[in-house]
C-alpha cells in the first residue's frame, strides 16, 4: 500500500489574530499595523489612515470577533476533529507601544483563556510570532523593520511569551510569509518606508534597500529568538514560514529556464536558505546586486544567523506561476503578483491559478532542498458563498474540491517520501481578507454571518465544507468523496 499521512499528522486550520480577533483597543491593547489600514475591494487598494478617520472601515477593529466567540470557534474546530490551530499573537496585546517596560497582564489573559481551551479539546496551539502585527507606535518612531533597534524589542515580546506559555505552546514560527520582504507586496509587513504615510497602499512608493535591509533584521531577530527558545525549553520547535510561489517556465527557452531559476532562487529559496540552512546562499549577492540593493550587516550577524536556525520548513500555498522572457506572453489578469497565464490552470474569483499537483511538486523541491520536517499552514479557496435561498445552507462545492485535489496531491507527495507533519487550511473560519480588506472573499469551513459593510450578527454556521473536512480528518486523508 503507498505512504499516507502519519496516524500524528497535525490535521487543523489556521487564522490570524488581526484577521479575527476584532477588539482592537480592549483590554489595553494597542494599535497595530493592520489597525490602521482601510477595508478595499477586489480591485480597489487598501488605505493606510493613521488618523482613523470615521468615514473609513478599518476591518480588523471588530473583525469577527474572535476575542468573545473563540469559545464557540473552537468547539467547532474540536467537532471537525482538529488537531492543531495556528494563530498569532498580537505583540500590541502584549506590549501596546512595542517599549512599554512591563508586559500587559491583561493581554495575556486572553491567550490564556484562549490556549487553555484549545488544548482542553486535544488541539495544538502553533502561534506565529509575528502575522503583520507591529506596533503601529513602532512604524511611527523606528519606520518600523527599517530600523535594527526594533530588533531587540521584538526578542523581548518573543521571550515572555516562551517564558509564560512554553508549558502550553510547543509549535512556534517566526515571521509569517517573511519572503515577501523580496517581493513588493503593499504595508503589512511595516519593511517598506511607511513612517508618516497614509493613502492606498499602490501609492506607497517602492524602496528595494529598505525593504531588503528590514528583511535581515526580520532574519537576525527570527534568529535570535530561536536560539533563545532552544537554549531555555529545548523540547520547543520553531519554524521559518514563506509563502511558497512556485514557478514553471512558461516555454523550454533556455532564457525562460533561467529566468525560472533565479526567481524560484529569489523567491522561493533564499529565505529557507537563510533560516533553515544559518547563511546567505552565493547566489544571493548577484541578485541583490541586480536589484540595487546592499545589506548592511553588523559584525557578529554571521554567528546569530549559523546559531538561530529553525527546525521545520512551513508555508502558506496558494498558487503557481510561469515564468516569461516574452514581452508579449499573456498576462493573468489579478493575479496577486502578475506572472504570465498557465493555460492549463483555471483561477479562483480573484485570479489566483488554482493547482494541486503545484503543491506536490513544491513539497517535493522543499522536502530535497532541506530535509526538515514540512507544515503546509495556509492553503484554500477564496471564494464568494451565496447561501441556497432552498434551505439557506452554503453548498461550497467548489471549496471541497479544490481541498480534495490539495489533500490528494499532499497524500502523493508523502508516497514520493516527503516528511509532511501538518496541514491547516487558511481562514477555516470565515475572516478579513489581508490584500483587500473584504469579508466577501470566504475560505472558511464556517461561515460568518459579518458583510462589507460592518453588518451582520456574527453568527457561525457550518457549511458543506465543514462535514467534508470532518470526514477527511476522521479518516485520517482517505475518505475524500
Ligand atoms: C497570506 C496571509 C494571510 C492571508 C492569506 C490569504 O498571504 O498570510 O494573512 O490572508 O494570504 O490572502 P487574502 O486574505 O488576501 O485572500
Amino acid at each position: 500500500m503507498s505512504a499516507q499521512f502519519s496516524e500524528n499528522f497535525f490535521w487543523g486550520g489556521a487564522i490570524a489574530a488581526n484577521q479575527v480577533e476584532g477588539a482592537w483597543d480592549i483590554d489595553g491593547k494597542g494599535a497595530s499595523m493592520p489597525d490602521v489600514v482601510t477595508n478595499g475591494a477586489h480591485g480597489v487598494p487598501r488605505r493606510v489612515e493613521p488618523s482613523l478617520d470615521p468615514s473609513y472601515l478599518y476591518p480588523s477593529h471588530d473583525a469577527i470577533d474572535f476575542y468573545h466567540r473563540y469559545e464557540e470557534d473552537v468547539e467547532l474546530f474540536a467537532e471537525m476533529g482538529f488537531k492543531m490551530l495556528r494563530t498569532s499573537v498580537n505583540w500590541t496585546r502584549i506590549f501596546p507601544t512595542g517599549e512599554e517596560a512591563e508586559p500587559n497582564e491583561a493581554g495575556f489573559a486572553f491567550y490564556d483563556r484562549l490556549f487553555d481551551c484549545l488544548l482542553a479539546h486535544g488541539i495544538q496551539p502553533l502561534i506565529t510570532l509575528s502575522h503583520y502585527e507591529l506596533p503601529y507606535a513602532l512604524v511611527e518612531k523606528y519606520n518600523g523593520w527599517c530600523d535594527r533597534r526594533v530588533i531587540e524589542l521584538f526578542e523581548r515580546f518573543c521571550r515572555v511569551l516562551f517564558d509564560r506559555y512554553h508549558d502550553r505552546v510547543k509549535w512556534w514560527l517566526t515571521f509569517n510569509e517573511v519572503n515577501c520582504d523580496l517581493l513588493y507586496t503593499g504595508a503589512f509587513n511595516s519593511t517598506n518606508n511607511l513612517r508618516g504615510f497614509s493613502g492606498p497602499l499602490d501609492t506607497l512608493v517602492d524602496s528595494p534597500q529598505e525593504r531588503i535591509q528590514a528583511m535581515h533584521h526580520q532574519f537576525v531577530a527570527s534568529a535570535r529568538v530561536t536560539r533563545y527558545a532552544h537554549e531555555h525549553y529545548p523540547d520547543l520547535k520553531i519554524g521559518c514560514m514563506i509563502v511558497a510561489l512556485p514557478d514553471y517556465p512558461y516555454t523550454p527557452n533556455p532564457d525562460d529556464v533561467l529566468a525560472t531559476q533565479r526567481q524560484m532562487r529569489m523567491i522561493n529559496w533564499l529565505c529557507p536558505d537563510v533560516q533553515i540552512r544559518g547563511y546567505y546562499p552565493s547566489y544571493a549577492k548577484r541578485l541583490f546586486r541586480e536589484l540595487g540593493v546592499e545589506v548592511r550587516m553588523e559584525p557578529g550577524d554571521a554567528e546569530e544567523l549559523r546559531a538561530g536556525t529553525v527546525d521545520f520548513y512551513s508555508c502558506s500555498y496558494y498558487m503557481t506561476f510561469c515564468v516569461s522572457t516574452d514581452p508579449n506572453a499573456p498576462i493573468t489578469e489579478g493575479s496577486l503578483l502578475g506572472g504570465v497565464k498557465n493555460p492549463y490552470l483555471e483561477v479562483s474569483d480573484w485570479g489566483w491559478q488554482i493547482d494541486p499537483k503545484g503543491l506536490r511538486y513544491m513539497l517535493n523541491e522543499v522536502w530535497d532542498r532541506y530535509q526538515v520536517p514540512i507544515m503546509v499552514v495556509e492553503n484554500g479557496l477564496g471564494a464568494y458563498d451565496e447561501k441556497d435561498p432552498a434551505d439557506g445552507c452554503i453548498h461550497d462545492d467548489y471549496r471541497i474540491s479544490y481541498f480534495r485535489e490539495h489533500v490528494r496531491q499532499m497524500g502523493e507527495a508523502i508516497d514520493d517520501g516527503v516528511d509532511l507533519i501538518a496541514y491547516l487550511p487558511w481562514g477555516c473560519i470565515d475572516l478579513v481578507s489581508l490584500s483587500t480588506g473584504e469579508m466577501a472573499k470566504r475560505y472558511g469551513f464556517i461561515y460568518v454571518n459579518k458583510f462589507d459593510d460592518g453588518t451582520g450578527d456574527l453568527s457561525r454556521e457550518r457549511k458543506d465544507s465543514f462535514y467534508w473536512y470532518q470526514r477527511c480528518i476522521a479518516s485520517n486523508g482517505r475518505g475524500l468523496g
